[in-house]
């Protein structure tokens, strides 16, 4: 019992009453989702499956941040065309043969596997309820037996989503749990919700070095202060020097996304064709309303021994 010299005053005690996030678990099977919602209003939500954010609100809840297909797969049939799918242990089509990944499908199989939600914690100090962090697990033993035949490595995921007022913070701890080593690339498949494509740059690439897979996978150096998007796009850029590139919107700010421990970016949007030709993508003229930015490491590959850990992620701020 503290006695009462020490008791802190009335004034500075964590009010019991301060009310932290709300977080709820609804639905069932592949479709449980997991939602938190500020004191304030903001909220994210978290689908099990693929541990895919679905949803990310600013603004006291008003302002939606993450583009979703209005054909989305939220069923756990396929993965979510939206939102910020996670990309592990392969970006893109893996190695065609000889490649510990090249039986595995497109972009891997975490965005496809059903992940366990490990809990929440609020900030320590009750009277901070200004953010939330859900963790999420994928380890081998929760693989289909398809993806474990075709990756049967022993690896641990914990994926942490932290919601604050105005940023999404969404970081991986990868875990090589097996006695072998392994490689694997990692990437964050954000598709940032946008209200005029035309109208749209993204800062603080100059200079640097990207693989333009619509130009047959040349390489390129990026001229420009500002990537503009005037068709389909879908550039890996490299070694980037800063850690921040800014998604900026009929001459303002919109988003910040900053890359922690990953050094690559990928920019992406489908345009007219593209869209089209993806039945999950809807409605078709939705290319001019996204923008994938995706942090990743997907230049070469991460090697972790056995035992050794990575982490990496980003924090999307909303500047709105
Ligand atoms: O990140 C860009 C990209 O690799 C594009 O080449 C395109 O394939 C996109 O991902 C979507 O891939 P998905 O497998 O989700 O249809």
């Amino acid at each position: 019992m503290v006695d009462r010299a020490n008791r802190p005053s009335a004034l500075n005690a964590p009010s019991a009453a301060a009310p932290g996030a709300q977080v709820d678990i609804t639905g069932s099977g592949a479709s449980s989702k997991v939602t938190a919602t500020l004191p304030s209003g903001e909220s994210v939500e978290v689908l099990l499956y693929g541990a895919t954010v679905t949803s990310w609100k600013s603004n006291g809840g008003k302002t939606e941040n993450l583009w979703l297909s209005e054909k989305a797969a939220l069923d756990g049939s396929k993965a979510v065309r939206g939102g910020v799918p996670v990309v592990f242990p392969v970006f893109g089509p893996p190695p065609k043969s000889g490649h510990a990944t090249s039986a595995l499908p497109q972009h891997g199989f975490a965005r496809t596997s059903r992940w366990e939600f490990l809990g929440k914690s609020t900030s320590e100090d009750a009277l901070d309820s200004s953010s939330v962090k859900l963790d999420f697990g994928l380890y081998s033993s929760g693989l289909t037996e398809e993806a474990r035949k075709a990756w049967p490595l022993d690896f641990g995921l914990v994926y942490s989503v932290t919601l604050s007022k105005d940023s999404l913070q969404t970081v991986v701890n990868v875990r090589n749990e097996g006695e072998t080593s392994f490689e694997f690339q990692f990437l964050l498949h954000t598709y940032l919700k946008i209200k005029d494509i035309s109208k749209v740059a993204i800062n603080g690439l100059l200079g640097v070095e990207y693989v333009d897979k619509v130009l047959n996978a040349t390489t390129h150096s990026q001229k420009d202060e500002s990537v503009t998007i005037t068709g389909e796009v879908d550039r890996v850029y490299s070694k980037i020097p800063q850690d921040t590139t800014t998604v900026v919107e009929d001459g303002a700010p919109r988003f910040d996304v900053v890359r922690d421990n990953l050094q690559d970016t990928v920019v992406w949007n489908p345009w007219t064709e593209k869209a089209a030709a993806m039945g999950d993508f809807s409605p078709d003229a939705g290319f001019k309303e996204m923008v994938c930015v995706e942090v990743g490491a997907v230049n070469g590959w991460q090697k972790l021994e056995k035992g050794e850990v990575f982490e990496g992620g980003q924090t999307i701020k909303s500047l709105l």
